[in-house]
């Protein structure tokens, strides 16, 4: 193919049986600021090495959808920030054929997974339904992913610049697995609890890979959307955090921002007006996402070893 590409290393990994972690690029260049960006991407190559898995960094160099970026695909990700386009699944034939640099969101990343035949993927928040979706149909390509694209996906829930209900009707009638990781609720990103539910509970890394086996077995499309609250010693408190997404979601209504630049613009928002509180509760759960999406990965080849 000749705009998609996986590194060695990575290609050596899926023919070993040696479980393979995929991680998006959007979060790197548009999710958070230079360069705490680009060392939290390299931290999380380095967590997942030690525990004995294969990190693919996925995004589309010089028009190439690359899975297994290197450092310095990192860090140019990293420093050129929200100049590099954001590349969900409908984005990616325009970057490809233009030869340009692009950071793939769960989306995009996704569909690189399932080129590769990559089965785990580990993110902080996925895009869902936005508030006022029932009018504005704003809800994010990530969801219609998860809907034909087969691979478990590691987050922690949705920031509640979403509508968090909506986003969990939206999974439900896409047929999308929700499973809360050693919780019986919905977490919120920054809190690990939404006021929603999780529609399922797992407490083991292994009942999840199960989970997926099954999903296989019964020629089910679509991927499983695991939600793995933030470390209570991280998480921030619930009334705080919720005033600062409401300023900010009041903010991009006044200045009528849409389209693939919200999500964005909101989380820069909300970064600077917690004063850079919430980017490190962003990076602890990013590193604790990682760490689950790791143990899942393994268990996945455990069962391919029997
Ligand atoms: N939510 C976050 N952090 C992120 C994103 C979402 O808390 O970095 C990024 C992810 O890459 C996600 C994308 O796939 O934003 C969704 O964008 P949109 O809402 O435009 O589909
Ligand atoms: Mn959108």
């Amino acid at each position: 193919m000749k705009y998609f590409t996986v590194s060695d290393e990575v290609r050596r990994a899926l023919a070993d049986n040696v479980p393979v972690v995929a991680l998006e690029s959007t979060i790197i260049s548009h999710g958070m600021p230079y360069p705490q960006n680009v060392q939290t991407a390299l931290n999380v190559e380095r967590i997942v090495r030690e525990k004995g898995c294969v990190p693919a960094t996925v995004a589309v160099i010089d028009g190439v959808l690359t899975v297994g970026c290197g450092s310095e695909q990192i860090e140019l990700l990293g420093r050129t920030g929200t100049a590099v386009v954001k590349v969900s699944r409908r984005d990616l034939p325009i970057v490809a054929s233009r030869g340009l640099l692009g950071a793939t969101t769960v989306a995009g990343t996704m569909y690189a997974c399932k080129l590769a035949g990559i089965e785990v993927f580990a993110t902080g928040g996925i895009g869902g339904a936005h508030r006022h979706s029932e009018t504005t149909m704003d809800i994010s390509a990530d969801l219609d992913e998860l809907q034909r694209t087969a691979v478990t996906v590691v987050c922690a829930g949705a920031k509640s610049i979403l509508d968090i209900g909506l986003t969990l009707e939206c999974l439900e009638t896409r047929g999308v697995p929700v499973i809360g990781f050693r919780t019986d609720d919905m977490p919120a990103f920054y809190t690990r609890e939404s006021g929603y539910k999780a529609p399922y509970r797992m407490d083991a890394a292994k009942e999840i890979a199960n989970a997926a086996a099954a999903r296989k077995d019964l020629g089910l499309e679509g991927g499983i959307l695991v939600v793995n609250p933030i470390p209570e010693e991280y998480s921030m408190p619930a009334d705080y955090i919720s005033e600062n997404i409401d300023a900010a979601v009041a903010e991009a209504d006044r200045l009528g921002i849409s389209g693939k630049q919200l999500t964005p613009f909101l989380l820069e928002r909300i970064s600077s007006l917690t004063g850079g509180k919430s980017l490190a509760a962003n990076i602890q759960l990013v590193y604790n996402n990682v760490r689950l999406a790791c143990d899942i990965a393994a268990e996945l080849c455990a069962r391919r070893d029997k």
